[in-house]
């Protein structure tokens, strides 16, 4: 059972970071500097909201986001873990891992000189995630909030063998009309389309959404920059350790269909997934450690 006070005492800072005990009980951090407001719940280390200083949310939390216990909230930034979407072999396990549905401990927080903020996030293990997950390993979260938003997803391997993760940071970005919107920094690579059953082909140009679209693009590290003219600027995401870059949007018959993500939610968000998935899988040996690191940043419309 967490304890807030506790929590408090050994991570709070005055004035900028506050624990709550949430709805449901499901905690969360407040976190409120010079730079950004944000906000994280410790279920998942799922970031729900960040806003830098004078600028619309840069992270859409849907208006019928739910909070219940072993439930994924709709928006914000699921960590999807040790597998992204189905598992290979067990239909019966949890959609995109179970790292988003269980509780994570707060293991540090600093303010830093720049006026950011740190904060540090470890994954529980227990009997529920050893069925799973039966393997000796830490996964740690680590965010930096400030004008840029900084994550980096640790997984360390303290077993005996090597073992195998797909993973993705399944981040929700708000924008002012999707029909408007345009994705940058993926052109002539390679992908697999959801929406024909993964069937492969070639992107030609930036990335339009004029209907459901649900891609992995394979093979890319490269940055990727939604331009939002209707919000007047640009969302840079650039990343490190992710070979994958996946590209959703359910458009209405999927938003109808899924039910929270608010009346036509759909128009306001696009997820743009620093990934490794699919093909893209990582090998992790004994002692060995796997980082996946996303940077973003609002930029202004050039
Ligand atoms: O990342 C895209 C995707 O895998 C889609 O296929 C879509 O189902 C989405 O994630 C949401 O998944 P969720 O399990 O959160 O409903």
């Amino acid at each position: 059972m967490i304890n807030i006070d506790t929590l408090n005492k050994k991570y709070g800072i005055p004035g900028i970071v506050t624990i709550h005990a949430g709805e449901n009980g499901l905690a969360w951090v407040e976190i409120s500097n010079d730079h950004a407001s944000a906000s994280i719940a410790l279920q998942g280390a799922h970031l729900l909201s960040w806003t830098p200083r004078r600028q619309e949310p840069v992270i859409w939390l849907s208006p019928d986001a739910t909070f219940a216990r072993g439930k994924s909230v709709r928006g914000g930034i699921p960590v999807c873990w040790p597998w992204f979407g189905a598992h290979d072999k067990r239909s019966d396990f949890p959609a995109h891992g179970f790292a988003r549905t269980v509780d994570w401990e707060l293991t540090g927080s600093a303010q830093l000189p720049e006026g950011t903020t740190l904060l540090h996030f470890r994954l529980l293990q227990n009997e529920y995630t050893a069925q799973f997950w039966p393997h000796a390993c830490e996964l740690d979260l680590e965010l930096t909030i400030g004008a840029t938003l900084d994550i980096s997803l640790v997984t360390r391997n303290m077993d005996t063998s090597a073992f195998v993760i797909t993973q993705a940071l399944h981040t929700y970005f708000q924008v002012s009309d999707v029909t408007r919107t345009s994705i940058d920094g993926l052109d002539g690579c390679a992908y697999l389309d959801k929406v024909e059953n993964f069937a492969r082909k070639q992107q030609s140009g930036p990335v339009v959404v004029a209907g459901e679209v649900d891609r992995i693009y394979l093979n890319t590290g490269a940055d990727c920059v939604i331009a939002d003219p209707g919000y007047g600027r640009c969302i840079r995401i650039s990343k490190q350790g992710s070979q994958s870059t996946v590209v959703w949007n359910p458009w209405k018959d999927g938003c109808d269909r899924m039910g929270d993500l608010g009346k036509d939610g759909y128009l306001n968000m696009i997820c743009v997934e620093s990934a490794n998935a699919a093909d893209d899988k990582v090998s992790i040996a004994p002692g060995e450690e796997h980082c996946l690191s996303v940077s973003y940043k609002v930029e202004s419309i050039s």
